[in-house]
């Protein structure tokens, strides 16, 4: 193997030797621990820590790294100390992620790194938004992400490369070419000779290096992120190496042919290098023993203080409370009491507009929500406002996007994204169950996303432009939901969202927004999160209901002559428990109603939960309503058959005569 050391002095050269042996000794350790039960799970990066290391050595501590799972050399060249990162492993305190996730799963502030989620890809779009927001922030920084050759395959790949080629964004993207994914070889995972072929079609420039080549994995990363960052533009470096042990202990490398193996352990990176430098005469034994000697105490003592701690206290208000960023809600009032006559949509698009005006690096994203303001026009005229730095029209990516969201969040940018339609939010769904929700929990870092979410039927849209899906986001820890009914709440519940450094999901129902206004606020104001408001009050039972069920309760229990209290929930997560017990002592019968399809809708749960708080104070079963368990159909006459309108009428009457 060749080096070409440049300008790197021989302090340098050993120090880099250091950096590389540091995870070797480790794994080696580590493989030890595996096999005695002392740690769960391990990623053996054997055989190719030049990459982790040539690339952390690279790049400039205040530059974010997203590494993966056989990339602990880009930790330990950050510096973390091996106490923290036995810990960690260990799932004690001292690591990253107070218990709650193992082995590389996890990111530091401190570290600039950014840890893998196990679905690999969602890695690659997050770069994107770390990259984006370095730009906007004038700061001259370019952002590493890894992938490995298996995971290209992921569509999480395409949209990333195509975001950041089409926003000329500043991001290496390091594909880890180890030639397999777990049992699959390449030829069963691509059908190219190199990534080198795909750069072009991206836009985008590429080069392939010798992954187990210190040196050149270093020159090659320092000189493309000097390039990068200075000319804004992206860069697809594939680094050609092999996985020398299993992908992961437990699964054995049997399925290897016979030899290969044996082959590459003559490109072994660290025996290459140590030649290199013991030739060069900038390495004597007597160093390398000690080297060895000093890195196998540095590791006992970091396991020693790992295995010194106690196993993590158990607290279940720690694990409730750190699902979210710190953060208390102040209901801000509007400034003056000057007043407009606003529909729904106009309501959104001003709450929108002065949280972009109050946040003045807020962006917003979105397909469409450019010049052309939006298919529903609520971002119209922002782009004079707001630039197009600030209002981004967006590739059809919705993975690529919501990641890119969750890195504007890592350097402290809000973001708003704009879902074309609710229903597309299903190919951007991993990011936001894995990513949004749970990153604060998992090692501190908050996503400070609203997701807007045109939703809802009733405009003869067919199954894939109707559909509500709450609840699918309902049932996920780490998320809050809002949907509002009105123009007031829509503005206020917005801006609150915005405020709020959480992810939200704002539902917005698209036959409400031409269809309904009032007066509200012209001014900026907030609204509670959490909290129901009585949308009308009466004494004979309680309707339980939210978006265009508000409507129809009112329109229904008017028409039937039924006194009944409305409780518009506006939050579904998390819903006003104070206020659903209020009502249900009060009338003591009480319906719920919703849009979304009846089975396993956010009804079942509230009814669930008062049956069993408030079995003593009922007088009738907890009723339920909501749309039939099928898609939504197209025709007008089977979609209003699929809406639980005229079923809630019937069941409606039946609560009242109970
Ligand atoms: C979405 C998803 N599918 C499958 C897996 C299981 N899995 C974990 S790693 C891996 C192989 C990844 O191969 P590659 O990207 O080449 O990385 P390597 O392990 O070779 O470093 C697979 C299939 C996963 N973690 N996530």
């Amino acid at each position: 193997m060749k080096f070409d050391r440049k300008k790197l002095t021989d302090q340098e050269l050993l120090s880099f030797y250091k950096n590389l042996l540091l995870p070797r000794l480790i794994e080696e350790k580590m493989l030890i621990l595996l096999w005695q039960g002392k740690i769960s799970k391990w990623f053996s990066g054997i055989g190719q820590e030049a990459i982790s290391v040539g690339a952390a050595l690279a790049m400039e501590q205040d530059e974010h790294i997203l590494p993966m799972h056989r990339n602990l050399g880009i930790f330990t060249t950050r510096g973390i100390s091996l106490h923290r990162l036995f810990a960690q492993f260990q799932g004690k305190k001292s690591g990253f992620t107070n218990g709650r996730d193992r082995s590389f799963h996890f990111g530091s502030k401190d570290y600039n790194i950014v840890g893998m989620i196990s679905h690999l890809g969602p890695q690659l779009g997050i770069a994107d938004g770390i990259a984006l927001a370095h730009q906007l922030k004038k700061n001259k920084k370019s952002t590493l992400v890894f992938t490995g050759d298996g995971g290209t395959s992921e569509g999480d790949f395409h949209e990333a490369l195509n975001v950041a080629s089409v926003w000329q964004l500043p991001v290496i993207f390091m594909v880890e070419n180890n030639c397999w994914g777990l049992s699959t070889p390449s030829d069963q995972q691509f059908n190219f000779d190199s990534f080198t072929q795909k750069g072009p079609g991206y836009g985008m420039k590429t080069k392939q290096i010798n992954g187990n080549n210190l040196l050149e994995v270093y020159h090659a990363i320092s000189g493309v992120s000097k390039v990068i960052k200075k000319k804004n533009e992206p860069y697809l470096i594939e680094c050609m190496t092999f996985r020398m042990r299993g992908h992961e202990e437990a699964s054995g490398t049997k399925y290897y042919p016979e030899g290969l193996q044996g082959e590459w352990s003559k490109q072994d990176p660290i025996d290459n290098y140590e030649k290199y430098l013991t030739k060069e005469k900038i390495l004597t034994e007597k160093a390398k023993d000690q080297l060895y000697a000093d890195i196998k105490a540095e590791i006992e003592n970091g396991l020693k203080l790992a295995n010194n701690e106690d196993t993590i206290a158990v607290s279940t208000d720690n694990e409730v409370s750190d699902l979210f960023a710190p953060f208390e809600q102040k209901n801000l009032p509007p400034k003056t009491e000057k007043m407009a006559d606003k529909r729904f949509i106009d309501a959104i698009s001003d709450g929108l507009c002065q949280s972009m005006a109050k946040y003045p690096e807020m962006v917003i994203m979105g397909q469409d929500i450019g010049k052309y303001g939006g298919v529903f026009k609520v971002t119209e005229g922002f782009i004079g406002q707001f630039g197009e730095d600030r209002v981004r029209n967006t590739p059809l990516c919705e993975s690529a996007i919501v990641g890119t969201a969750l890195g504007l969040s890592i350097l402290g940018i809000k973001s708003m994204v704009e879902m074309q339609f609710a229903d597309f939010v299903t190919c951007g769904f991993n990011q936001i169950i894995n990513n949004l929700a749970k990153t604060h929990w998992r090692w501190g870092q908050n996503a400070d996303v609203v997701i807007r979410m045109p939703t809802g039927g009733g405009v003869a849209a067919g199954p894939f432009h109707s559909q509500s899906n709450e609840a699918w986001f309902f049932h996920t820890p780490g998320l809050k939901i809002v949907y509002p009914s009105n123009p007031y709440d829509a503005k206020g519940l917005l801006n609150a969202a915005i405020e709020d450094p959480n992810p939200y999901l704002f539902f917005e129902h698209k036959a409400l927004y031409r269809a309904i206004s009032e007066e509200i606020p012209e001014d900026y104001y907030t609204i509670g999160v959490g909290k129901a408001r009585l949308a009308s009050e009466g004494d004979e039972l309680s309707v339980i209901t939210y978006g265009m069920g508000v409507h129809w309760a009112k329109q229904i229990t008017k028409e039937e002559g039924i006194h009944a209290d409305i409780l518009d929930l506006r939050t579904l997560l998390p819903w006003d428990k104070e206020a659903v017990s209020e009502t249900v002592k009060k009338t003591n019968k009480v319906i719920i109603l919703h849009e979304d399809c009846l089975t396993g809708g956010i009804g079942a749960e509230l009814a669930a939960w008062i049956s069993e708080h408030h079995f003593q104070d009922l007088d009738a079963p907890v009723m339920r309503e909501g749309s039939l368990d099928t898609p939504v159909p197209f025709a007008p006459g089977l979609e209003q058959n699929f809406l639980p309108k005229d079923r809630f009428r019937t069941k409606l009457k039946a609560l009242l005569e109970y």
